[in-house]
């Protein structure tokens, strides 16, 4: 799988993350889809998930799990190919919601770090970044955490870390509009994420649908389908600093804890 590695800039640091006091400190979401960066509205980690911070040759921190760190070691960017260097070890989700972040390419010039209760830990580096035009899990959490007073209570979330974050409509999809992952959510009736199944078929449909059919509505490729541009945003973005390529095998083990 040919990810990117999105670097989320930590705008305020918390708790054990002070002691990076003067560092360039990131989340790295992996995402297969950097073309749809202007449409995050937020990023998501797994409360019970075990991450680090970790330096890496350029002086840059970076968040994300164990298994992730290793995978990019591997990948050319550790100080000593291979080895991790993990500043901070056994950092859990919930120590990481609510951060403030930068995001590159992001419509909202600040965006929160909330819970998602079905990040798998064996894939990509166990930090998601959320873009609920697109994506239907996305759409399907946010709109949770929104509707649910009681979820925001229970995770320690503030209303402006949630409520001002609308969808951003960033691609066209022939058929389905350009909030395709809302149109996907309402036509199998997805009522939480827990629907595993159907938004595993949602998902399915628009990736699809939106690699070849989609139209970029926004950016330097606006007018521009999908599988042409996505290409050159991510070129330019790793070219800007503000992402990084990285692979991992097809198939891997799932666990939660990393
Ligand atoms: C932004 C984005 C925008 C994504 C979109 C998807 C879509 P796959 O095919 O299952 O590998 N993701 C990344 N890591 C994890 C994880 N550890 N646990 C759960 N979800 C994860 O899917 C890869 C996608 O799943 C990634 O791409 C990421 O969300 C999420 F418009 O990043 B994506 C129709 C999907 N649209």
């Amino acid at each position: 799988q040919e990810y990117t590695l999105i670097k989320l800039r930590v705008l305020e640091l918390k708790g054990r993350l002070n002691q990076l006091a003067g560092k360039d400190v990131y989340l790295a979401p992996a995402t297969l889809r950097p073309e749809t960066m202007y449409g995050q509205t937020n990023c998501f980690v797994l409360p019970e998930g075990v991450y680090g911070a970790y330096e890496w040759a350029d002086g840059s921190v970076m968040i994300m799990s164990a298994r992730g760190a290793k995978g990019l070691a591997h990948q050319g960017f550790a100080k000593e190919w291979g080895k991790v260097e993990c500043l901070i070890p056994d950092l859990t989700g919930q120590e990481l919601i609510g951060l403030p972040l930068s995001a590159p390419n992001a419509t909202y010039d600040v965006v929160y770090t909330l819970p998602l209760l079905t990040i798998s830990m064996g894939k990509g580096t166990g930090v998601v970044t959320s873009v609920p035009s697109d994506a239907p899990d996305d759409y399907a959490a946010l709109k949770e955490l929104k509707e649910k007073p009681q979820f925001r209570e229970k995770f320690g979330l503030t209303d402006e870390m949630v409520m001002p974050f609308d969808v951003v409509p960033i691609i066209n999809i022939p058929g389905y509009g350009n909030m395709s992952a809302e149109v996907m959510c309402e036509k199998l009736k997805i009522k939480s994420c827990k629907d595993v199944d159907k938004l595993k078929a949602a998902k399915e449909e628009v990736y699809l649908k939106g690699f070849y059919e989609g139209v970029m509505e926004v950016g330097p490729y606006a007018g521009d389908k999908v599988c042409d541009a996505k290409p050159k945003i991510r070129q330019e973005m790793i070219e800007a600093g503000q992402a990084l390529p990285y692979y991992e095998p097809e198939s891997t083990v799932m666990s939660r804890s990393g």
